[in-house]
């Protein structure tokens, strides 16, 4: 029978370009270092990869990696508290593996989308 979809079904996949700094990394404070990534949810991976390539495809050519990678599984998302960054529209992740991240967008609709999406990934995959 004909593939039918479910609109209740959420997308496994999320992507779009977002402002992020660590904070953290392994339990201890690093320098915040404010850069446009572009951003995939992947299950519960966040991916992060520098700028956005030149117009070409991240996943394309299969030479770029990802700047970095963080599980979400057993983490914590929320909104940043004021003293955490003067900009607005700040979500703090915080891993199990000791990274704080920071990631933002000026685009308040865009935020709100990610913000309930890694909200649902941190309650859907569970630690272990
Ligand atoms: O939390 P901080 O230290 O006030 O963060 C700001 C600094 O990282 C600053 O760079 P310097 O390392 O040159 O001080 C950045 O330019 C700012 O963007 C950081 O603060 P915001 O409030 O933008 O997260």
């Amino acid at each position: 029978s004909a593939y039918v979809p479910d609109p209740n079904d959420k997308p496994s996949e999320k992507c779009g370009v977002l402002n992020v700094t660590k904070i953290t990394e392994h339990g201890k404070k690093v320098r915040k270092n404010w850069t446009s990534s572009w951003t995939v949810l992947q299950g519960s991976t966040l991916l992060f990869a520098k700028g956005q390539g030149g117009g070409t495809s991240w996943f394309g050519g299969g030479q770029s990696k990802p700047e970095f990678t963080v599980d979400l599984r057993g983490g914590s998302v929320d909104w940043a508290s004021k003293d955490k960054s003067s900009k607005k529209h700040v979500i703090e992740v915080k891993t199990r593996q000791g990274t704080e991240l920071l990631i933002q967008s000026e685009n308040d609709v865009l935020i709100n989308d990610w913000y309930r999406a890694l909200q649902d990934t941190i309650s859907t995959h569970a630690w272990e």
